[in-house]
């Protein structure tokens, strides 16, 4: 992880604090980048460029961009050691369940 994570939105948004929560719960440094709402930043060019459904939250870990709080719950689970929260557990048990069927 070079550069700290970035969330993009913000933090009122029930999407947005899920993907804090996640992060905090991890202890994985990240940046709140300030989206108004409001002023409807989520709607301007620049940032449908970075997130073409003009939604909150988006999430950048180097070169990855992620659209959605759940997508960002299994890529932190994955990605990132850390407590382990529900997303670990169902993660291992899908691998472990893949293993044993040998799928
Ligand atoms: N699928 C997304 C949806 C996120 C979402 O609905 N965000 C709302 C704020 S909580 C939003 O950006 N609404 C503005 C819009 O849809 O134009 C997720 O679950 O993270």
């Amino acid at each position: 992880m070079a550069t700290p994570v970035k969330v993009y939105g913000p933090p009122l948004s029930t999407a947005v604090s899920r993907v804090l929560v996640c992060l905090l719960e991890k202890d994985v440094p990240f940046q709140l980048v300030p989206v108004s709402m409001a002023k409807m930043e989520h709607k301007k060019p620049d940032y449908i460029k970075m997130q073409p459904f003009g939604q909150v939250p988006a999430f950048q870990d180097d070169d990855i961009t992620l659209f959605d709080n759940v997508s960002c719950h299994v890529f932190a689970c994955s990605n990132f050691d850390g407590s382990r929260l529900k997303w670990d557990i169902f993660l291992k048990e899908t691998d472990q369940d893949s293993r044993e069927s040998g799928s």
